[in-house]
């Protein structure tokens, strides 16, 4: 079975990729590629081939579960070479998507067309690669180095209209794609066009190669692959085409052996599987028209902005009406943003701000909605009060989550008469950027209350992972502990400035001290006071932040934190109170400051991320290790290109990781208490990614 279907059109053979769902380059596409080019060659009067997709996509791209395999020719820059050399008037008709090796493969064609709807892009950097068939050579050939390399080093998907005006497609046209190809195939052979190899046309001018070399690797915070695109692209005007394919072919084949690839296509591969869980098998969510949200602050108007977005209609609670009123106002804020943006029209936002969105501050307006979240107070009094009114004005089967960070959703379920009704629903703010959305089962949650959470997570367009209930779930728990190692760090000797920077040159956008003043200093006080009385005598718990707290200074919103942020100015410089309040913990408890490196401080900081993501998958908070990883990439800024901590541990070996676990016990073994889970695993010789394998059976 070749996935390539042939068929004839008068002068015109059709080449037609049928390998659902989306038309990957599979090795049976590949040869039917070959063996179609051959038979068109062969078919005496063919004068042309059209190259059209089947179903949703023209091409997908190079088929991703072959990664990491042993290549099996035909290779596809072999493929695409194949076409283009073709003595025949080659023309690919795209529709749906054309990615990665999908455009290689149309670069290859002669003419291009595609329609309005449809997009192209190179996003093999966001895999760990760049692209592999020819794209590095020809794109710079067809619409200059400058154009080529934004399209290449961002991976970012192009919409035919602008790719038109790029010079990537030569024609946009609304119908059948292999009926508007046939025609547009017919129009070229009527006007005599010629062939029109990519590769023989002239290689295009130079730019200055270090500082477009050097300004990617910053961009891309530690990833190598879009930096390496560019040179890959200067290979296209520093060689021949041949040559330059050979340059290209290296550099994809020793990029496809990094750790970053793996981490990249295990976080391609766990962004799919995260929603797919046996206990959601065949279970059908509640119909979800209407969403009601209780508080208009700002988790409440990210969650009612997230939800207006997405077509819902959408009540929102407040006690007060100046309350109500500054709810509606911030929503229109957000929402004006995404007019600022693109996003939405301004007769969208109208509609939105006026007919899908109600303010009210009486909870019976709740009466006919399908899931009410609540983003109220963080108080578990507070929250009972709101449950107990949702419980008698909600219709029966109106699903009640609660958006808590921490509080047991246990406890609150059982203060209502509908426990399986209750669910957390935990997102992260800004509620209508941030990807991750934690669905919180409680024990008498009903299967299908969790899949209404899913299906809610899909229609916002979140990453949605399922917890177990805990304190913090799964991210915040987590957090908690591999920020408390970067404080044991601060007290030992390790500046909140150089852990900062140490981190963001791992990977992370920002580092723990940072965030910490983003996020606000006051909410970790706030959980250090709330964790006081139960705190194991043997923890060691730094204080010195509590007295900067104590004089009001939170971080970015007061202008001072661990950082001081003038008015205006992006980002802070050290806060020398920081400095002077340290020495001061580290005199009263007899500690002399050592000097740390920077690798010590990432292995510290992930060991302790790695030992308690363990915990939480051993405790069955979260039901794999790919769901922490889909955790801590989509709503903690963990570096995609390692996969997630699972995929680092795995990367770096299970045995390492626990060795070092072991090592610092000795200094702290209350805090370094390895994982039962880890210690298991490196026992058995097996990894975190064989438990995804597991439960994927
Ligand atoms: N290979 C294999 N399977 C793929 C695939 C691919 N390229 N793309 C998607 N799938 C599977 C996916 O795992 C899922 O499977 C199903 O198709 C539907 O996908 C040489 C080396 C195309 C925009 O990076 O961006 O070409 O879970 O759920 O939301 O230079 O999939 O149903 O079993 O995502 O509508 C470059 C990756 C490859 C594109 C569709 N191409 N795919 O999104 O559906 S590298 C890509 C996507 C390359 C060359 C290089 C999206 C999509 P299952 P889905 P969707």
């Amino acid at each position: 079975m070749s996935n390539v279907a042939y068929s004839r059109h008068d002068d015109i053979a059709v080449l037609t990729i049928q390998n659902p769902p989306v038309n990957a380059l599979s090795l049976a596409v590949r040869q039917g590629l070959m063996a179609g080019m051959d038979q068109a060659e062969a078919d005496s009067g063919v004068r042309a081939v059209l190259i059209v997709g089947e179903g949703r996509a023209f091409i997908a791209g190079a088929d991703i579960t072959e990664f990491g395999k042993t290549p099996q020719a035909p290779w596809l820059p072999d493929v695409c070479n194949r076409i283009e050399a073709s003595p025949l008037l080659v023309v690919g008709s795209m529709h749906g998507v054309s990615l990665g090796g999908g455009l290689e493969v149309a670069l290859a064609a002669h003419y291009r067309i595609a329609q309005p709807s449809s997009r192209v892009g190179l996003p093999e950097v966001h895999l760990g690669l760049i692209p592999g068939a020819g794209a590095t050579q020809r794109l710079p050939r067809l619409i200059g180095v400058e154009k080529a390399l934004d399209a290449i080093t961002t991976g970012r998907h192009i919409k035919a209209p602008e790719a038109l005006e790029m010079g990537i497609i030569d024609k946009v046209e609304e119908g059948d794609p292999e009926a508007v190809g046939l025609a547009y195939t017919r129009s070229l052979l009527d006007e005599g066009a010629s062939r029109r190899a990519v590769s023989e046309m002239p290689s295009p001018q130079a730019i200055d190669w270090h500082a477009a070399y050097d300004a990617t690797l910053k961009k891309g915070r530690g990833q190598i692959s879009p930096a390496q695109a560019v040179r890959a692209v200067q290979a296209s005007v520093e060689q021949s085409f041949e040559e330059g394919m050979k340059t290209e072919r290296q550099m994809f084949m020793d990029l496809m052996k990094t750790d970053q690839r793996e981490g990249m296509i295990h976080a391609f591969f766990s962004e799919r599987a995260v929603g797919n869980l046996p206990e959601l098998k065949g279970v059908e969510p509640r119909a979800l028209q209407s969403i009601g949200v209780i508080g208009g602050g700002t988790m409440g108007a990210g969650i009612a902005t997230a939800a207006v977005l997405a077509g819902f209609e959408v009540v929102l609670i407040e006690m007060k009406d100046e309350a109500a009123a500054a709810a509606h106002e911030r929503i229109a804020g957000n929402l004006s943003g995404a007019v600022k943006r693109g996003k939405i029209t301004q007769q969208k936002f109208d509609a939105l701000t006026t007919v899908a969105l109600t303010v009210s501050t009486n909870y019976d307006s709740l009466a006919s909605v399908d899931l009410v979240v609540e983003a109220v107070f963080e108080d578990m009094d507070v929250k009972k009060d709101v449950f107990g009114k949702l419980d008698a004005v909600c219709k029966p089967g109106c699903v009640l989550a609660t958006n808590t960070s921490y509080l047991d959703v246990n406890e609150i379920a059982d203060s209502t008469s509908r426990p399986a009704d209750v669910i957390g629903l935990h997102f992260f703010s800004p509620a209508h950027v941030m990807k991750l959305l934690e669905v919180v089962v409680a024990d008498k949650t009903a299967a299908d209350v969790v899949a209404t959470g899913f299906a809610l997570g899909k229609a916002l367009g979140k990453t949605s992972v399922r917890a177990g209930v805990c304190d913090g779930f799964i991210g915040n728990r987590i957090l908690a502990t591999y920020r408390t190692a970067a404080d044991h760090m601060v007290l030992d000797g390790a500046t909140p400035y150089q852990i900062d920077a140490a981190l963001e040159k791992f990977g992370f956008a920002m580092g723990p001290f940072a965030v910490a003043d983003l996020a606000g200093l006051d909410i970790g006080w706030m959980t250090r006071k709330r964790k006081a009385p139960t705190r194991h005598a043997d923890e060691r718990v730094p204080t010195y932040i509590d007295r900067l707290c104590e004089q009001g200074h939170f971080g970015q919103k007061t202008g001072q934190g661990y950082y001081i942020y003038e008015k205006g100015k992006r980002g802070g410089v050290p806060n020398p109170a920081i400095t002077r309040l340290i020495e001061e913990e580290q005199t009263a408890l007899g500690i002399t400051p050592r000097a740390f490196t920077d690798a010590e401080i990432v292995r510290r900081y992930m060991s302790a991320m790695v030992n308690e993501a363990a915990k939480v998958v051993g405790e069955g908070i979260a039901k794999r290790p790919l769901d922490v990883d889909m955790t801590l990439v989509f709503g903690y800024g963990f570096p995609r290109y390692w996969g997630g901590p699972m995929k680092w541990a795995d990367l770096q070996g299970l045995g390492a990781v626990l060795s070092d676990i072991e090592t610092y016990a000795q200094e702290d073994a209350w805090f370094w208490q390895p994982a039962p889970l880890l210690t298991k695993l490196v026992a058995e010789g097996r990894t975190f990614d064989d438990l995804n394998k597991e439960a994927a059976k």
